[in-house]
């Protein structure tokens, strides 16, 4: 019995199928007949549903779909409605941003109109969506900790595909919809600024990135390794001795001297997800606008060596000033 949970196997408690607490005036009700699973049961909790819908999760789904539909559709046009080519080339078809020349004005609906239109409805999409999150932690009498982390996610899609944009005169500065095309974007972006490895935003947002991992894997780790205790039924386990608690605690304070508690290793959590795209889309903002090329910003702030005198002097090949 003691040995009954490793890494694969998963406790499946099911009760009696239910609704979820009561809600309120002002809500709606809640949608679909509640079922079990056992596969879903594999990955999180065993019973699916019902969903709760409401005004903001319909409006955000519907204009999500335009969203999605409009890029489809933008798509499939181009390879003349060939639904064969639509597939075989789907990893390299794009809707792109309008071309430079038309600013931050609009343009033709075939040069970049369908890609103001289908961002418009991506971005209200998204902030019905936040709403939604925000209105129903508060409704469950949470705190909006889910919400303001998921704002600041959107921080850097708004960055990206917003403030930026705005920042530098053009709607062409925005991310292509598209899954190579918005990749290829990505490495163009770093090359035209001279090597985003050198803004130390990209840095730190790596940083956020790869801690968020770190400490993920450390948490889950401490959580299913004390499981044999009931370590993952927290808050029975904090205030006593010898509990999985104490012993998870111990593990890290013998290993490293220190050990988070179980409520500051959720803080830690918190904080490097959601500095993680706040980093970045500080980095972002700052590309172009403030800094055009981070290799010689690197050189200027003496984080990177300049080179030795006998090549020609260093200048930013996007200026097209001959040395
Ligand atoms: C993208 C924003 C939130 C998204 C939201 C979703 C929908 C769906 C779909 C309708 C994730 C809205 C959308 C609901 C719509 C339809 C169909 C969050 C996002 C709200 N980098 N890099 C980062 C690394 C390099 C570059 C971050 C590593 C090269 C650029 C992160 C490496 C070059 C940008 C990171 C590496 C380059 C980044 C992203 C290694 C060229 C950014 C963090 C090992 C390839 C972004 C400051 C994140 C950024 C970014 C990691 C290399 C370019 C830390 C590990 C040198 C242009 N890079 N990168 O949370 O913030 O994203 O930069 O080589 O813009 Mg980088």
């Amino acid at each position: 019995m003691a040995q009954y949970q490793n890494l694969f196997t998963t406790v499946q408690a099911t009760g009696p199928l239910h609704m979820g607490v009561p809600l309120g005036h002002g809500n709606s009700s809640r949608t679909g007949q509640p079922w079990f699973n056992y596969w879903a049961g594999k990955l999180g909790n065993a019973q699916l549903g019902p969903i709760y819908l409401g005004g903001l999760g319909v409006a955000s789904l519907l204009l999500g779909m335009l969203a999605f539909n409009i890029i489809g559709f933008n798509m499939l046009a181009q390879v003349h409605w060939d639904p064969v080519q639509f597939v075989r080339q789907l990893f390299w078809l794009a809707l792109e941003p309008p071309p430079p020349q038309y600013g931050l004005s609009l343009p033709p609906i075939n040069q970049g109109g369908w890609y103001l239109i289908a961002s418009f409805f991506l971005l209200a999409s998204v902030m019905l969506w936040w709403a939604r999150t925000y209105r129903r932690a508060r409704e469950l009498g949470m705190g909006t900790h889910i919400p303001w982390a998921f704002a600041a996610a959107i921080w850097l899609f708004l960055v990206l595909g917003l403030f930026r944009p705005i920042l530098m005169g053009s709607w062409s500065e925005a991310v292509p919809y598209g899954i190579f095309p918005h990749l290829d974007w990505t490495a163009a972006f770093s090359l035209r600024y001279g090597n985003l490895f050198y803004n130390p935003f990209h840095a730190l947002s790596i940083v956020f990135l790869y801690g968020s991992t770190l400490l993920f894997a450390m948490h889950g780790a401490t959580i299913l390794a004390v499981g044999r205790y009931g370590g993952e039924r927290e808050i029975e386990q904090i205030v006593d001795r010898g509990t999985a608690s104490e012993r998870a605690a111990l593990f890290w304070r013998w290993t490293m001297g220190f050990n988070a508690t179980m409520e500051s290793i959720h803080r830690w959590a918190w904080w490097f997800a959601v500095l993680c795209p706040l980093a970045g889309g500080i980095g972002i903002l700052l590309t172009g606008t403030v800094v055009d090329n981070w290799y010689l910003w690197a050189i200027k702030h003496g984080v990177a060596p300049m080179y030795p005198d006998v090549f020609p002097a260093v200048t930013d090949p996007a200026l097209g000033v001959k040395p």
